[in-house]
């Protein structure tokens, strides 16, 4: 399967997130990538392309355009105000307080625009978080050639990323883009499923009215776990979109058996959707060894989580998303992808 992967997702490189109380250096790190990529080449899933440039357009499809030039311009605004540190946010809003009216603050923006702080944006954010876009996007371009499946190594990460913010690493929704592009290109219907750890509530938000593109996620039961707000079974989408939101949460130390059984039941409400593709949200974060999260999957499951996705029998495009546990993450992403080619 065609791997598309940019260079530049080097220049997203943060210092610093707040966890559990410290500032200590970021999860979501340029290494993760680059591991990834050498498994795949040492295993011979490939070949390895660049991604084409898409331009603006199907960027604004998806996200809200103040929400695009506000990523544009902050980490200018940022350094111009408190010099060359990654920029994070520190106030948001709470019930009872306004978001009528965007600050003319960077610091007031970065609330305004945000839901974590965990997510520093630095130079090359920008031009990081595009080539991550253009990256899915390219993979996109390949399930229209009819290439049974293809996989966008993007970084920074996209499925926190909605209309109008960014948190949990991300910045632009690649999944949701990807999707969008598959649907403007004559894809009538597209399922998104996303198996990372993490709720998508991103891609749910930019989904939520949506009977046109379905979305399915396995992840964390909100009540425990990142991003808290979003997540839970009830959510089952609004208007057109309603009854084409499924959230499947798990608790904390889910392992592959509890797990399968969960993505049988993701698996065969895609198949009633009847979609024309389904773009994967691919963490491994779901690994036991990550050390963020509270699944239990050994690397041999992300093989049966390959197959598994295979026997969907749908032209697939995997979008990277989270993983931390770097030792392992390569083979973890890898047997994904071979377990799918080799089902
Ligand atoms: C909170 C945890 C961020 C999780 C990011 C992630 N700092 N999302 O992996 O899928
Ligand atoms: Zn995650």
């Amino acid at each position: 399967m065609i791997v598309i992967y940019s260079e530049e997702h080097r220049l997203q490189s943060g210092r610093s997130e707040l966890n559990d109380g410290q500032l200590v250096p970021c999860y979501e790190k340029p290494e993760r990538a680059d591991i990834v990529r050498t498994r795949l080449e040492t295993v011979g899933i490939g070949p390895i392309l660049a991604p084409e440039s898409h331009g603006p357009a199907p960027l604004e499809r998806v996200h809200d355009a103040g929400y695009l030039g506000f990523l544009q311009t902050a980490w200018t605004e940022w350094v111009a105000e408190h010099g060359d540190w990654d920029a994070l946010p520190l106030n948001w809003v709470a019930p009872g307080m306004h978001r009528r009216v965007v600050p003319r603050s960077i610091d007031g923006r970065l609330g305004y625009y945000s839901f974590d702080a965990g997510t520093p944006i630095t130079a090359g954010t920008w031009r990081a978080a595009t080539a991550a876009a253009d990256s899915a996007l390219t993979g996109a371009d390949r399930l229209r050639a009819g290439d049974r499946c293809a996989f966008a190594l993007c970084r920074p990460p996209g499925h926190h990323a909605g209309r109008a913010f960014y948190g949990g690493y991300c910045f632009l929704n690649n999944a949701a883009i990807a999707a969008q592009s598959l649907r403007d290109n004559g894809a009538a219907r597209v399922a998104v499923l996303d198996v990372d750890y993490h709720h998508g509530n991103g891609t749910q938000e930019i989904l939520w009215e949506r009977g046109d593109v379905l979305f399915v996620s396995l992840h964390a039961d909100p009540a425990d776990e990142f991003p808290y707000f979003s997540g839970h079974a009830d959510e089952t989408g609004a208007g057109a979109g309603e009854g084409f939101n499924l959230n499947l949460p798990l608790p904390w130390g889910t392992d592959w058996a509890a797990y399968a059984e969960a993505l049988a039941v993701a698996a065969a409400r895609i198949r009633a959707f009847a979609p024309d593709a389904l773009v994967v949200s691919l963490g491994a974060d779901t690994y036991g060894g990550d050390p963020i999260s509270r699944f239990r999957l050994l690397s041999e499951d992300f093989l049966r989580m390959g197959a598994a996705l295979a026997g969907i029998g749908l032209p697939t495009l995997f979008v990277m998303e989270g993983g931390y546990a770097v030792a392992d993450l390569g083979v973890n992403v890898a047997n994904v992808l071979g377990g799918f080619e080799n089902a």
